[in-house]
Parts: structure tokens; sequence; C-alpha cells
């Protein structure tokens, strides 16, 4: 061991929880917005309207499943509640719910039938619910509006079987008297995990990160370990470019484990607006915003709006289906099973063999001090590569700051992508080539790199 004394290594200290690396390896997962709002035509109501004009004659949440499934998604999360405060369970603590919708004459609960579907489909499940409440009479008065919404938590918690997420919009406005509302993250918090100690808070959350934008945007370094605010009392917006740089870390007031979630809607609004039915995103934007985030060290949740009758449009499941097509045929056949790889470093024990197999129980490592590795793949033939997959092993936290790939031509070695940060994973994408060596150069390092995984497609 090489004792180190600069402050990468306190960086390193700073790791995944359990409930963090469980949903890092979902990757892609849904959002489904549903509400009044899908009746209204509108993306925020006002808490006015009347639970009447909610019906999904039609309502399929298998349909949901089966098309959310198809793009290779591993989970939904349903806005149980939105800013409007119409509940789409039948909460004990409200009247403005499905309950007094006509929806199977007031005996529906959207948030039970979705849980199911969820669980007869194999994906997770995770409930939005807006601290925001624009109908609630006793929004805005502190104690009495947190009880009312530790109650509705409370209620979703113990009544829909696992959830993988609640997700924490941070949107505070009006209640129905003029009030805004404090809210008492710190008891929310602690009522999630009583209850779902397993469940991931997001976003107005500690254990997952809004990426910064609503638009699909990733960032090209980005990191997991983060600093939200600076001794000196800055604080750090999520959109800030550099969130996890050496030069933030360093002033940081805490270091914490936060992951980014790229949240992005199929069409321009969160919810079912018919006249955007000719408005759902290109395969090409969809799937480009696939690879930047789930490959940039982020998750993506991408949210598909029901409409009126309660299912998806027809333009939407074609393209979920389109879109898992391209996912599943770009990583059908890895190229680099059969090859040889060698790395110039290595501490001794965790051999570079360990990238071929996609798992945290084996990785490979230089020695303490070694910040650099040139790792070279040897091909048993030429062949045509269009993409390299790196993974570190992020259980020993995140440690690559830069890298390069080249490929050997004719004429020697071209450079094929110039990267920074890796992380849970790192999808390079470049111009195919056709070559039987490919050579991946870790050019810096926070501390010793820990690789778990390598493949060529
Ligand atoms: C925002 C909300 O105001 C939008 O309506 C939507 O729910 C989005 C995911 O979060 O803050």
């Amino acid at each position: 061991m090489y004792p180190l004394y600069n402050t990468d290594l306190e960086y390193i200290k700073i790791t995944p929880s359990e409930r963090q690396m469980s949903l890092q390896q979902m990757e892609f997962y849904a959002f489904v917005h549903f509400t009044v709002n899908t009746f209204t035509d509108k993306e925020w109501g006002d808490g006015t309207e009347s639970p009447e004009i909610f019906n999904p004659v039609c309502l399929d949440c298998n349909q949901w499943v089966e098309a959310v499934k198809s793009a290779g998604m591993t989970g939904l999360i349903l806005t149980a509640k939105h800013h409007d405060g119409f509940c789409l369970w039948p909460s004990a603590y409200t009247e403005h719910s499905v309950k007094n919708s006509p929806y199977k004459n007031g005996h529906g609960d959207i948030v039970k039938e979705c849980a199911e579907a969820c669980k007869k489909g194999g994906i997770k499940f995770g409930i939005y619910l807006s601290p925001w409440d624009r109908n609630c009479p006793v929004y805005g008065q502190g104690k009495a509006y947190d009880d009312y919404y530790c109650n509705q938590l409370t209620e979703l918690l113990t009544g829909y079987g696992d959830l993988f997420c609640v997700w924490f919009d941070g949107a505070c406005g009006e209640g129905p008297n003029g009030k805004k509302q404090e809210y008492d993250w710190e008891r929310y918090y602690s009522v999630i995990r009583s209850l779902q100690p397993r469940a991931c808070i997001s976003i107005s959350g500690p254990d997952i990160r809004w990426c910064g934008n609503e638009a699909g945007d990733t960032r090209k370094s980005e990191w997991s370990v983060i600093a939200r605010k600076l001794s000196d009392g800055t604080v750090i917006e999520e959109n800030a470019e550099t969130l996890g740089s050496r030069e933030i870390l360093k002033n940081a007031e805490k270091l914490l484990w936060q992951p980014a979630e790229v949240d992005t809607s199929i069409r321009p609004g969160w919810f079912y607006h018919k006249n955007e039915d000719t408005r759902v995103r290109s395969l090409k934007t969809l799937s480009d915003i696939y690879f930047r985030s789930v490959g940039g060290n982020s998750t993506l949740l991408l949210n598909i709006p029901p409409d009126k009758n309660g299912l998806l449009g027809k333009e939407d499941v074609k393209r979920l289906k389109q879109l898992g097509d391209t996912i599943r045929k770009s990583f059908e056949t890895c190229l680099s099973e059969d090859a040889v790889f060698t790395a110039d470093k290595c501490d001794g024990e965790n051999l570079i063999e360990n990238v071929k197999t996609d798992s945290y129980d084996t990785y490979f490592r230089t020695n303490d001090g070694e910040n650099t590795v040139t790792i070279t793949i040897t091909l048993p033939e030429k062949r045509k590569i269009r993409m390299a997959v790196i993974k570190e092993n992020i259980l020993l936290s995140q440690r690559i700051e830069s890298f390069t790939i080249d490929c050997a031509k004719e004429k020697g070695f071209k450079r094929l992508f110039e990267g920074t940060t890796v992380g849970y994973k790192k999808i390079a994408r470049f111009r195919p080539v056709i070559t039987d060596t490919v050579r991946i150069t870790i050019t810096d390092s926070r501390i010793a790199p820990v690789i778990s995984h390598i493949a060529l497609y």
C-alpha cells in the first residue's frame, strides 16, 4: 500500500447504499403522468376540477406495462397525486379522489391496478406524490398539512406492495387559500425509511438527484460523488455543469453519493394532449437520450402519458417497441467475448480477464498510486466495432477522470473516443471501424481504477 496524501482519497470513500445500487442497476424506467389534467387538457390543474370529469373507461394498466417492457424498461412510477391534489387511489383523508368519480362507480383504485400490473409483468413499481397540493384546505398550515401528507404517504407505502422509489417533486406553490407550505421533508423521509426502507427517495430527497433539466440533456462528466453546498455556504444548483469535479469537491461542505436521473417525456407535455399526438419524439432522439443517459452514469426516467381512455397512444406504443428493439439489437452480439485482454499494470490480484464478465464479484484493479493504465483488447480477427461499454466497480466509488479509446489501423493507432467520467456505465459510441485491436487508456483516475466490465459491440 502506498499512502496517498491528497483529497482524492476522501472522495473515493463515498459509495452507494444498497437501495441506490438497486435503482442504478434498473437503468431505464417509466414515468406515467395521469390525473384530471388528462381530461382538462392541462399540464397543471388548479385543484378545483370536479372528480366527475375523471372516467378513463378503457383503462388497462397491463397495456402500459407491456409497452414499457417492450422498450426494455424495468419499472414504472405513477403520479398517485399531482399538484391538483386529485388522488388516483381512494384516500381516506380527502374526498378529492377516484372514489367520487364515475370510474368504476367510485370503486376504482388506479394505484392498485397499476401496482398489480407491474407485479404481473415483473417490473418494479414506484410512486410520485406531489407535496404541492392545490386542493387540500389545510395546505399552507404547517403541521396540519404535513399530517395530511404523511397519512397519504402511509396509505401508499403500506397498501401497494414494495415500492422501488418515492419521487418527490420540488414544486412548492400556493394552495387553495393562497398560502405556501413549508414541507417537513425530514418527517416525510422518516415515514418512508420506516415503512419502505428499500425505496429510494428521489429528486427532493437524499438518494437520487435531478439532472437539472427536463429535455433529456446530459452532462459531459457525470459524477455520483458530488457536493450540493460549499463550505462557504454557496449552493450548487442541480443544473451546474460540474457538481463532482475535484474543484467543487475540495471546497465541499459535505460529500454525497447521489447519482443523476434524467427525466423527460416522450411528448412535449408530461400529461396527454390530443394535439401532441403527432409530436411523439423520434426514435433517433429517444435512442440518443438513452445512450447518453444510461451510457453516461445516469438513469433514465421516460414519461409516457395515457389518454382519456386510460390507454397509451398508438404512436407512443410503437415508438417504445422501436426503442427497445434498437437497444436490444445494439447489445445483441458482444464482439469481445473471445478476445484476449491485457493490461500494462495490475495489482497482481484483480486480473484484467475479470472485466470480461459483467459482475461486481470480480474486477480489475491497479496498485495504489497507479492512476493510469492501458488495456489492450485483441480480437481473433478484424471486426466492425461501433461501441465500447466500460463499467467501474462503483461499490468502490467512482474514480476514473478521463480515458481514451484507440484502435489499430494499417498506419498505426487511430483515436476513436476521448471520454471523461465512467462511473456505473459508460457507453462510448464512435463511427464504426474495422479492427482487430482496441486500446483503452485510463489517462487519469482519482485513485487506482477499479473496472468491473469492458465489452465491445
Ligand atoms: C415538475 C412538475 O411541475 C411537472 O408537472 C412534472 O410532474 C415534472 C416531472 O415535475 O416539477
